[in-house]
């Protein structure tokens, strides 16, 4: 008996094993869960097949969240396959990399709009192309960073995405609750994925978090996993529009004494 026998999930955002939304299939898998994956581009799609292969899903396929049509014809293949959803995981976020770096100020209209569009206005483009296929009793995810409340040092532009990214989930949960179909947010700490390789400073920042932190460590995908796989079951039944911490308490820390 799993804690999601029957359910189906749609998962996008695996680039590799490193990635916080493989943390999250694994976990759903674990507990029973049919699993369909997507992947933006040839490169990760070679990456995406076996590790989808790997937990017995057969449901791979391309979307590229900046295309309206793409995310149409993605949930018509859903549709097609699986008839109807009950688990939807958001873990995409992407900004121009010159704008992760230096002064916030001077974000471009360009690299503010791409931002915004790929890491924000994504999460609701799918789940107004899934609304009709939802289950009622259906759990939507995505993932977020504490820089979208706090200044973190060349978050930048993505610091914005997040905090209007959390907002969607808050608007999102009161336009389908009626439904009994409830949004949430994961707010992780930094973990060394995909998206965090190549961020100047983020070796330092990643080891400075597991001193200062309450639980004295790093966060995992597992951990994101686990905490995922809550929001996601009847768990958490009466949890919508909520933003939930997995960060070893960090965010919960203001001035750090040394030991
Ligand atoms: P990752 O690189 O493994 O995943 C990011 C995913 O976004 C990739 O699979 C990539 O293909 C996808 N993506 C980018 N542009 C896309 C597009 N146009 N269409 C479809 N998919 C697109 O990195 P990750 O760290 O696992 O990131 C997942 C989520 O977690 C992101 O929202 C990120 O902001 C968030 N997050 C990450 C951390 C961290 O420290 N790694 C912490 C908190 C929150
Ligand atoms: O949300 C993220 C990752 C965001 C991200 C990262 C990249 C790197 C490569 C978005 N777009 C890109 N585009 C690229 O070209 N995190 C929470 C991880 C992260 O990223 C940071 C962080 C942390 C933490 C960037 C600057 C400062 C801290």
């Amino acid at each position: 008996m799993g804690l999601l026998d029957g359910k189906k999930a749609l998962i996008l955002g695996v680039a590799n094993d490193h990635s916080i939304a493989w943390g999250i299939a694994q976990a759903l898998h674990a507990e029973g869960a049919t699993l369909g994956f997507t992947y933006v581009g040839e490169t990760l799609e070679r990456r995406v097949r076996p590790l989808a292969t790997s937990l017995g899903s057969q449901f791979i396929e391309p979307c590229d969240v900046q295309d309206d049509a793409a995310i149409e014809a993605l949930m018509a293949k859903v549709r097609e396959v699986y008839g109807s959803l009950d688990i939807i995981v958001h873990a995409i976020g992407f900004a121009k990399k010159e704008e992760l770096n230096g002064a916030y100020l001077n974000t471009t209209r360009e690299g503010f709009r791409i931002a915004l569009d790929i890491s924000v206005y994504s999460l609701t483009a799918v789940v107004k192309a899934a609304q009709d296929l939802l289950n009622p009793g259906a759990s939507i995810l995505t993932l977020t960073y504490h820089g979208s409340t706090q200044v973190a040092q060349n978050y930048n532009v993505m610091g914005v995405a997040k905090a209007a990214l959390e907002a969607s989930v808050r608007y999102l949960a009161n336009d389908l609750g009626p439904r009994n179909i409830r949004v949430n947010a994961i707010s992780a700490g930094p973990i060394r994925t995909l998206a965090a390789s190549g961020i100047s400073g983020f070796r330092s920042m990643h080891k400075q978090f597991a001193e200062v932190a309450p639980l004295r460590r790093n966060v995992t995908i597992e951990d994101v996993g686990k905490s995922a796989l809550y929001l996601c079951s009847d768990l958490a039944s009466a949890m919508t529009g909520e933003i939930m911490y997995v960060d070893a308490g960090f965010h919960n820390i203001s001035v750090v004494v040394p030991e």
